[in-house]
Formats: C-alpha cells, structure tokens, sequence
C-alpha cells in the first residue's frame, strides 16, 4: 500500500512530463541567453544550464522554496521541507503524521555500518565518514536491484523516492552515531515517537528544549538552495548517469565537505573563536576593522561573508541571528557575529572586486551550535549535510521522474578559445 507521498508524486508526476515535453516541443530550439569567455573561465557563474523546481536562489530575497521565501517557512519542520520541495505542497496535519510514519518504519541501521565507521581510524574527518556511510549503505539500495531487474524507465522515481526515504530514515542515527563515536561516547538509542529533528538532536545526547529547536530550525533552513551549487549540481551529475541515491547524495555531500561550501561554517567558528582569544573578548568595532583589514592583506578570506549567487544579507542568518536574540543575547560568541555584522559588511565593500559584502548563513549558525555546547567544529558540516540531503533527494526523485538525461556538457580547450573568440574591440 503506497504511503500519501507516493499516491501525491503518482499523481502530480504525468503533468510534470507533459509540462517537460511541451517545452521541449514548443520551445526546444529557443535560445535563453549566450555564454561568455568569462563565464566559461569563471565556474560558470550566472550561465543559466540547469532546471531545478524545488528552489531558487533570489539575489535580492535569497532562497525561495516552491515560491515562499526561506523566512516564511522558518517555524516549518524538516519533513514538511522535504514533501514541499517534492510535491510544492504544504503538508497537512494527516500528511504530515504519514511521512512521519514512512521515514519511522525504515529507521532502522544495519549493523554492518556500525562496524564500517568503528574500523576507520578515530582522526578520520566526520564528513568523510559520513559520505563513506552512505556508500555502505548503497547495498540497500532497491532501485540498482530493480534496475538490474530491468525496471521499465518510467518507474524509475518509484524506487528512487524509497531509496531516498530509507537514506532519509537513517541519516539522524547514522549521523549521531558518526558524532558519538567522534567524541568517543556510546552511542544513544533512536525515540522513534519523536519527530525527524528531536530524536537527532537527542541521539547527539545533548538535551535541552532549546537545542530541539535549533536543531529544527537548522535542519529546515538548509535543506535545499537550487541546483547550480556544488553539492547540488554534483549530486544531480552523478544521479544523471542513474547512479543510486547512495551514490548521488554522498557524492553531493563529498562537495558540501570543501571550505568554500558547506566546511564554511566550521572555518566560519574558527574565525570568531580567534577573534575572541587575539582580543580576550569581543574586540571594539575599531579593533575589528584592523583585523579584518590585516587578514585581508594577507590574502585569507573572511568566513561567512560573501555569496556567489545573494546579494544581501542571507534570510537564513536573519532567521538565526532572530533566534539567538531570543535565546543568546548575552553569549560572547554572539556579540562577536553581532559586531563583525557592523564591520565586514563596509570593508568588503571596498574591495571592489567583492560582489557581495553581506553574510551568508555560515557566518552565524556555529556560533549558536558552540552555545549549546556543541564545540567539535569539524562536526558542523554533518548537521549540513543532514540537512541538504533533503533538497538532494528531492531533486533527484525529481529528475527520474521527468527522465533528465545524463550530464554531458561539451568542454574546450584553452588553446580553442585563444583561436576561435575574438579579441574584443575596446583591447585591441
Ligand atoms: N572575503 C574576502 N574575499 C572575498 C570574500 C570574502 N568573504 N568573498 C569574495 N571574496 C573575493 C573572492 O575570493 C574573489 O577574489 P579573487 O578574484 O582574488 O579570487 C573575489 O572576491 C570575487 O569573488 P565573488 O565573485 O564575490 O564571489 P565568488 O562567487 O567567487 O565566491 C564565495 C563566493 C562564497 C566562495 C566567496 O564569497 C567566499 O569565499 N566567501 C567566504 C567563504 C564562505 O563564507 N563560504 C560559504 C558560502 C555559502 C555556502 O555555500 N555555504 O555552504
């Protein structure tokens, strides 16, 4: 008996087709705009290649998921992200109470795992861990059984969205787990009466209602950001070439582990940290500033700052920096991400080539985790991953469905574009 989740997809998926094939007909051969010699040596900023429905990226308003912005869903739980970012509904109390259900009944561990994470070494990074834990569990995967069994095409998303629940199911034990065995505690056994966030933030063993609720906080406003950042687009190449959830979510994950990414959070602490030692407390705003001007100089980035797609300040740090009011005003953690926010944003305004001097959610959420006391930085980037798996998984159940084909765009040389672009105009 398929679960309501399913019953919806079955249901919403032939209209998804059909929208994708009348495109395809009608507009295929348009063009939606030109790529440029800067573009193609710049990471493929701003060049629009890929679909993604979930959510996008607003310059100006940040995440929209399904077209509510980030700040309108922040009392939302990650399950209702999850069947929003999949369905583009909001889930009902019965719906709601029935994904609940599905994800409880596949929450389960196979014990093999535990021993596959006990035998690596103990200074092994967690995040590495964590991607090695999915591929362990690749062998539960029933779309690769099915596919073998050969699986007509348009069933593909059917046990893509079961893999996806099972890795979804387990991932608040098996990350836990990676944290306990990290601090070298046993681990704690799941409460399956408690909802997707608490029983994670309960299997951590740190207690406390209000570190509940910021687990569920950060675990909704990270679930998903498009699909041309790393972890998204990488996870959507590897599921292209129909590699199983297992593969796909810890390959995208593997790309949320870079500094750049996802680790921006643990280097984000690390910075406020060094602030506090170098000035024995929260420095003055003048202080600040020739710091900040000196690390500059020295060509190291400022954490938490900046954005390749925003524009303004981050809604999701809006949305912490609205929870640490309530519940760490007084930390001095706080007051040093409070007055780094009066500081950075003017200096990195003057570096003219920086295109946005506003913070990002990274530059806040470490510093409400070390209040609570969870202090093993290198551990921030799971709580991420834990999160963005929603958004993977709901792009790539997304994409099987619809039947994306696989990735394959053409690349040149560099001795090709010295040949074949004209030198502009203005340079010679
Ligand atoms: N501090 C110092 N210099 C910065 C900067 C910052 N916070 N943000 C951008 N710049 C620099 C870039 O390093 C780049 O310099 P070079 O040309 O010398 O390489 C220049 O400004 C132009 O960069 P940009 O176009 O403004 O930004 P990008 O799209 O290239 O990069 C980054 C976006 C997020 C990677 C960048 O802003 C950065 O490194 N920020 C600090 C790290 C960080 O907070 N990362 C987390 C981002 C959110 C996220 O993905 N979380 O998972």
């Amino acid at each position: 008996m398929p679960g309501i989740l399913q019953a919806k997809l079955q249901e919403t998926i032939p209209g998804w087709r059909r929208q994708r094939l009348e495109l395809l007909q009608t507009r295929g051969e348009e063009r939606i705009g030109e790529i440029k010699v800067s573009q193609v040596l710049g990471g493929l900023r701003g060049a629009q290649g890929l679909v993604c429905d979930t959510s996008e990226v607003s310059p100006t308003q940040g995440l929209i998921v399904r077209g509510i912005p980030i700040g309108e869903l922040a009392s939302k739980s990650p399950e209702e992200m999850f069947y929003l970012l999949l369905t583009g509904e909001l889930a009902s109390g019965a719906v709601l109470n029935d994904l609940r259900q599905e994800l409880r009944q596949r929450a389960l561990i196979p014990d093999y795992l535990w021993k596959v994470l006990e035998a690596l070494p103990r200074d092994t990074h967690p995040m590495a861990m964590l991607s090695v834990a999915l591929l362990a569990l690749e062998r539960e995967s029933v779309f690769r059984r099915h596919y073998e069994d050969g699986m007509p095409k348009d069933q593909y998303w059917e046990s893509t969205l079961e893999d996806c629940l099972q890795l979804l199911a387990k991932l608040p034990a098996v990350a836990a787990g990676i944290y306990r065995l990290h601090i070298g505690r046993p681990r704690i056994a799941s409460r399956p009466e408690l909802e997707w966030s608490a029983d994670f933030a309960q299997m951590l063993g740190i207690g406390g209602e209000e570190f509940a609720k910021l687990m569920r906080l950060y675990l909704t406003l990270h679930c998903d950001h498009e699909g041309g950042n790393v972890s998204a687009f990488t996870s959507h190449t590897v599921g292209s070439a129909l590699s199983d959830a297992y593969y796909a979510i810890s390959a995208g994950l593997n790309g949320l582990a870079g500094p750049l990414h996802g680790l921006a959070n643990q280097e984000s602490l690390h910075f406020v940290l060094d602030i506090q030692n170098h000035f024995g407390g929260a420095p003055s705003e003048a202080q600040l500033r020739s710091y900040l001007k000196d690390r500059l100089q020295h060509g190291q980035v400022i954490p938490g700052y900046g954005h390749a797609v925003l524009r303004v300040t981050d809604p999701r740090y809006t949305a912490f920096h609205k929870f640490g009011e309530r519940y760490c005003r007084n930390e001095m953690m706080f007051s040093i991400v409070d007055r780094l926010f009066a500081v950075v944003p003017e200096i990195l305004k003057q570096q003219a080539k920086v295109q946005d001097p506003w913070p990002n959610v990274d530059a806040i959420s470490g510093s409400l985790l070390y209040h609570y006391g969870l202090k093993e930085f290198d551990y921030y980037t799971v709580l991420f991953g834990v999160s963005r798996a929603l958004g993977l998984c709901a792009q790539l159940v997304i994409n099987r469905a619809v039947g994306t084909p696989i990735m394959r765009p053409k690349s040149v040389s560099t001795s090709w574009l010295m040949e074949h672009v004209p030198v502009a105009a203005h340079v010679s």
